[in-house]
């Protein structure tokens, strides 16, 4: 067999920082290289993300195991890829494609799928001796990603009674991603003591981000401000603000119930005025999911009054499907898209939303899950595709600073440049 030809598939249950099952698989080479990838799990799901195979049998973790994705990958898949050169990364998703022609993976499970896309992709890389980052960057001119740290959590990664899911400090003002990293850890350390000071609970939520209760969903914005400038940062010049509102997650009756202890609830419009107001107060350059995935009205009335002064990200409602970005942008809806590989289920599939997303001039920004691993493949996907943002937690939690860690030892290898405020300039 050719060196680069795939020798062994092997897929395992392993734990994802949730303590919830998830998949691992290895890819072996005829050559004994091995390719290794985990895959990461959502809380707050879009409707038509590909589908995650759960064994749903309680007697196991709840029902969240994930054996019959492992059996999947070791029975159905490793026999379709044994023999299969591990450099046609093309090819090799065309094949998964073929197991399971369901239209949301459910057949085989897109956590099978993409735990054998991404081992064959980090074992072409490591076959060919580049890092995954170079081996699937085209030519041209790369940067480094501006991290969005997200460090207060709320909604469905802290079950407060904070409705507003993420609140994000970027660090887009600095020169190089390591300096950058610093001033956002600084500011969360300082946020830690302030909301501690102020009698505020500091533990933390599912993406490390602190997770206490808060008055209002406003109240945490004027927090991050002050641990900015406690830090002895600027904000509005080397620090702005980016919130995930996730609102799918508390839109019911064609309402959003912004605050579920008082029963309080808005319409899109009055949402879109509270954002309004918050751009004119606040240095907020990027709001995701500001409105939910079946509120396609409310998304274009969204985009049509704020879209030359914020990013406006569709997560739940593009679901990492060029599919639904091509109707997005005929629609006039948002203005960029989060990436995230498990929503749609291979490396290519991937590849291709964020090449469409990118020539029809909306930004991109990387994403982890709220439950992730160690795995850092997407801190190379970033890289790899110019996205020029990525968001993947606070600086802390090992599973969150691992792609953190990884930014920092690309930019020593490579010394590529920040990318900084650029891929907010419109
Ligand atoms: C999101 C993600 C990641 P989850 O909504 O953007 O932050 O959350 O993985 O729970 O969908
Ligand atoms: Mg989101």
């Amino acid at each position: 067999m050719q060196p680069s030809r795939i020798a062994e598939l092997h897929a395992r249950e392993i734990l994802d920082s949730r303590g919830n099952p998830t998949i691992e698989v290895d890819c072996i080479l005829a050559n004994g290289v091995m390719g290794r990838a985990s895959v990461p799990s959502g809380a707050s799901t879009g409707e038509s993300e590909a589908k995650e195979l759960r064994d749903m049998d309680e007697s196991r973790y709840l029902g969240k195991g994930v054996l019959k994705a492992v059996a999947n990958v070791n029975d159905m898949i490793r026999p379709r890829l044994i023999g299969m050169d591990v450099t046609d990364q093309y090819r090799i998703d065309q094949a998964l494609l073929e197991l399971d022609s369901t239209e949301g993976k459910s057949e085989l499970g897109a956590n099978a799928i993409l735990g054998a896309s991404l081992a064959a992709c980090r074992a072409a890389a490591a076959s060919t001796g580049l890092p995954v980052y170079r081996l699937l960057k085209g030519t041209g001119r790369h940067l480094l990603p501006t991290p969005q740290f997200n460090i207060i959590n709320g909604g469905a990664h802290a079950r407060t009674s904070l409705a507003f899911q993420e609140y994000m400090v970027v660090p887009a003002g600095f020169d190089s991603l390591s300096h950058a990293l610093r001033a956002a850890t600084e500011t969360y350390h300082h946020l830690k003591k302030l909301l501690s000071e102020a009698g505020k609970r500091v533990g933390i939520g599912d993406e490390g981000g602190f997770a206490p209760d808060f008055e209002d969903n406003e109240e945490p914005i004027k927090f991050i401000l002050k641990a900015i400038e406690k830090a002895g940062y600027r904000p509005g010049e080397q620090m702005f603000l980016a919130l995930d509102v996730a609102a799918s997650q508390f839109f019911e009756d064609e309402t959003y119930l912004l605050d579920a202890s008082s029963g309080s609830r808005v319409k899109a419009g009055e949402l879109i005025d509270l954002y309004a107001r918050w751009l004119d107060n606040y240095p907020v350059i990027s709001i995701e999911d500001g409105l939910a995935e079946h509120d396609r009205e409310g998304w274009r009335e969204l985009t049509a009054r704020l879209s030359n002064r914020v990013q406006l990200v569709g997560d739940d409602i593009f679901v990492t499907s060029t599919e639904k970005v091509k109707q997005a942008l005929a629609d006039n809806i948002a203005n960029a898209v989060l990436i995230k590989p498990n929503q749609v289920g291979t490396v290519t599939e991937t590849l291709e939303c964020v090449e469409f997303a990118q020539t029809h001039q909306y930004a991109t920004v990387v994403s982890h899950r709220s439950g992730e691993t160690t795995d850092d493949f997407i801190a190379d996907l970033a890289v790899a595709v110019n996205s020029g943002q990525i968001k993947t937690g606070a600086p802390c939690r090992g599973e969150r600073v691992a792609k953190y860690n990884r930014l920092l030892r690309i930019e020593e290898q490579d010394r590529l440049e920040y990318a900084g405020l650029k891929p907010f300039e419109r």
